[in-house]
């Protein structure tokens, strides 16, 4: 089932969509209906994650979506996010512990603007391209994702302390595209 021909429907309208889950790794879905842009660039879209087989490592795991919002109907974002909430993880850093393994979900949505960035600071992770998770394409603190692209980062921070991450395209984390990690002693 390709999903395309299969709308909705209007108001209260369902359907249900079957498919065989694969191939392993991160992908995103998204409204398929006219004017496409202006339903993505308003959110019309998720993710779904395909576990292998074998499990992949234990790690805190999380998704982040990379969106950004046009709010005045011009065709430009006015704000910019990590999971639609411009500065959430600034004021509400993500609480990890030392010594474990996290492991982000990254999706880049982001409409109008043709890249999205992800920077960590004080750290470097193992970056797996659409999360097919055969070996890592890249270990850096910067990747840069067209729209549609993800992958799957992990890193573990060795030191507590607060880390931050951000889009390193500097118009998007004034906009609201910082966060933080706040890095706590696992052994405590
Ligand atoms: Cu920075």
């Amino acid at each position: 089932m390709d999903g395309v021909f299969e709308p909705v429907g209007g108001h209260g309208g369902q359907f249900t969509y079957e498919f065989e889950a694969g191939p392993v790794g991160v992908h995103p879905y998204h409204c398929h209906v006219m004017p496409l842009e202006e339903h993505i660039s308003h959110g019309l879209y998720g993710v779904y994650i395909v576990d292998p087989k074998e499990p992949r490592p234990k790690a805190d795991e999380m998704v982040m979506v990379l969106n950004g919002f046009d709010t005045d109907f011009d065709a430009e974002n006015n704000f910019y996010a990590a999971n639609t909430i411009p500065f959430y993880y600034q004021h509400h850093p993500i609480q990890i512990k030392t010594d474990e393994l996290v492991r982000i979900y990254v999706v880049n949505m982001l409409e109008f603007d043709q890249i999205n960035n992800f920077h960590l600071h004080g750290n470097l992770y193992n970056y797996y391209p659409t999360g097919t998770y055969s070996a890592p394409s890249a270990f850096t603190d910067m990747i840069t994702l067209s729209q549609g692209e993800r992958g799957i980062m992990e890193f573990t921070y060795h030191m507590p302390g607060k880390f931050m991450f951000h889009a390193h395209k500097t118009e998007f984390a004034e906009k609201g595209w910082t966060g933080l990690f706040l890095v706590k002693d696992g052994a405590e």
